[in-house]
């Protein structure tokens, strides 16, 4: 008697999992259910926004109308009318902040969360589905998801000093990362070979520090050839950008290169520096590009700078690097040595610590948090609250993490994009070979070697796309970007147990890539379209 009923069950189970996977959502939700029926959108649809996502309503009518081809009518307010789509923002739901449920019915769309960014999620889940390759055009099929993400930190880096992308090009980066649920935009702004933020009160940090080649104070690099070249972001593009973000749902982080890779600084205000005779070259090769720590009034510039990226940029952080100091320069500089002596250090490293100490209350005093690379665990403790990126790989996550620092891991082994993706393209190779299935199965939380209270130190993962070898035209960031974030994303957001690489490799061939397409995206091809 049990028999059929049980073949039954399993017979309707696969039924089941395979409407599921007909969607091709990327990243894969938490929990997903369908019916089997669908929801016919009505030309004059109704989209109601819950008054807390007043700032993504251009947004959402413009993505709507891009996925279905149906103009809605948007609204701004409580209303629960037939036939519409709802967007409800309900704090008591028992749900993690940026999670959402979403259900598709007869009686219509209903999208709540606990935030308006968890809205916005459940937003790209339904223009995903909008758009999945087995689904009608202007129909929604009958769906219930809850759905939250793994991790609170899911970001990613764009390198814009090696290669400048003008701010057009940064916003559709931003549109991309909202796509796939990414929550934070890392923008490199400065470094040895271009700074592109404008900064009041000290104009020549973009009038001359952004500037390479013939007749400017930063040499010419990484195959730009001889030619003048640079660009940055005036203050009001800057304001325009975060806007543009916050609608999507993406926090920007910026980071301001100290002290070492600091060639455009040190070119445009050589003061900065430590005045010595013996130069020595930095991990790329430069000289001169790092900030003298010995100097008083050099910490009254920085406290200038970061007050106007503070006044510029409202999250939490801001990014103070301390990556590939060359802190030899230190060793020959008397100012640097009087303040060694001083404090009675006995390296540089403990110099360099008392550096970002300083930095730190800088930013603390501005109400924000610092944040840097691995580097500046070492020579002392930071502030509790500095959060660390460890990008020369999870070791060094672990030992962030085990000093007590909250982490993100964005390790050049598995997250750096700037990495060729086979043996025969262009790219970085120094950490490895990066195709999207290695970044795909790129785990964050090294259970065996962190106790539990450890592990949620780990608030997150980022990739980064560093831009020396993007001397081509800019669709060469697109190659080097994706897919290999939309498998960056599912690594950040979907759960551990639900990883799994040929169901991602259908959806991603399936549905995604089409819809990278669609946004524009000249991505990097199965197999590759050579470059
Ligand atoms: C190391 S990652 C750097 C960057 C380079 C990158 C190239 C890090 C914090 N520093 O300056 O662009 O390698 O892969």
């Amino acid at each position: 008697m049990r028999k059929p009923l049980l073949l039954i069950a399993i017979f309707l189970g696969s039924i089941n999992v395979f409407q599921a996977q007909k969607l091709d959502i990327i990243p894969k939700p938490v929990q997903i259910e369908q019916q089997g029926e669908v929801f016919r959108i009505p030309a004059s649809v109704r989209l109601i926004l819950d008054k807390k996502l007043q700032h993504s309503a251009d947004y959402i009518r413009g993505e709507f109308l891009k996925s279905t081809g149906i103009t809605p009518n948007v609204f701004i307010g409580a209303s629960q009318e037939k036939k519409s789509i709802v967007f409800l923002v309900d704090d008591t739901m028992e749900l993690p902040e940026e999670g959402y449920r979403l259900s598709v019915k007869k009686e219509g769309v209903l999208v709540k969360g606990k935030s308006a960014n968890g809205l916005l999620n459940g937003f790209q889940t339904l223009l995903q589905i909008c758009s999945a390759k087995a689904i009608e055009k202007g129909t929604i099929p009958f769906v219930t998801i809850e759905d939250y993400p793994r991790f609170e930190w899911r970001g990613m880096m764009l390198d814009v000093s090696r290669q400048f992308f003008d701010k057009e090009t940064v916003k559709n980066y931003i549109d991309w990362l909202s796509a796939h649920k990414m929550n934070v935009f890392h923008w490199h702004l400065t470094d040895d070979n271009g700074w592109r933020i404008e900064i009041k009160s000290m104009p020549d940090l973009t009038l001359k520090g952004a500037w390479r080649g013939p007749g400017e104070v930063i040499p010419p690099a990484y195959g730009s050839g001889n030619q003048r070249y640079g660009g940055f972001y005036t203050q009001e593009d800057i304001k325009e950008v975060v806007a543009h973000a916050l609608a999507r749902g993406i926090s920007i982080m910026p980071e301001i290169e100290i002290p070492g890779h600091s060639r455009a600084v040190i070119g445009a205000y050589p003061e900065l520096g430590c005045v010595i005779t013996h130069q020595t070259k930095s991990v790329q090769g430069e000289v001169d590009n790092v900030w003298c720590v010995g100097r008083e009034e050099n910490y009254q510039v920085l406290d200038g700078i970061i007050k106007e990226f503070t006044e510029l940029f409202p999250f939490e952080y801001i990014h103070v690097a301390g990556d590939e100091v060359n802190r030899a320069t230190w060793e020959q500089c008397p100012e640097c040595q009087a303040v060694m002596q001083d404090e009675g250090f006995t390296d540089t490293f403990q110099l360099q610590n008392y550096f970002f100490r300083r930095v730190e209350k800088i930013v603390e005093k501005y109400n924000r948090k610092a944040a840097g690379w691995n580097e500046i665990i070492k020579g002392g403790q930071l502030s509790p609250k500095t959060q660390i990126f460890a990008w020369q790989g999870v070791d060094y996550g672990i030992e962030s993490a085990k000093k007590g620092y909250s982490t993100i891991m964005i390790p050049g082994q598995y997250t750096y994009f700037d990495m060729a993706q086979s043996a025969s393209e262009r790219g970085h190779r120094w950490a490895a070979i990066i195709d999207t299935e290695r970044v795909y199965g790129f785990e964050p939380i090294p259970e065996n070697d962190l106790s539990l209270d450890e592990q949620k130190l780990i608030k997150g993962v980022q990739g980064a796309l560093w831009s020396e070898y993007l001397d081509r035209p800019e669709r060469f960031m697109e190659y080097q970007s994706y897919p290999r974030i939309s498998a960056l994303s599912e690594v950040a957001w979907s759960k551990k147990e639900d990883k799994d690489w040929d169901d991602f490799y259908s959806r991603l061939t399936n549905s995604h890539l089409q819809r990278l397409s669609d946004m524009g995206i000249a991505f990097r091809d199965f197999p590759p379209t050579a470059i």
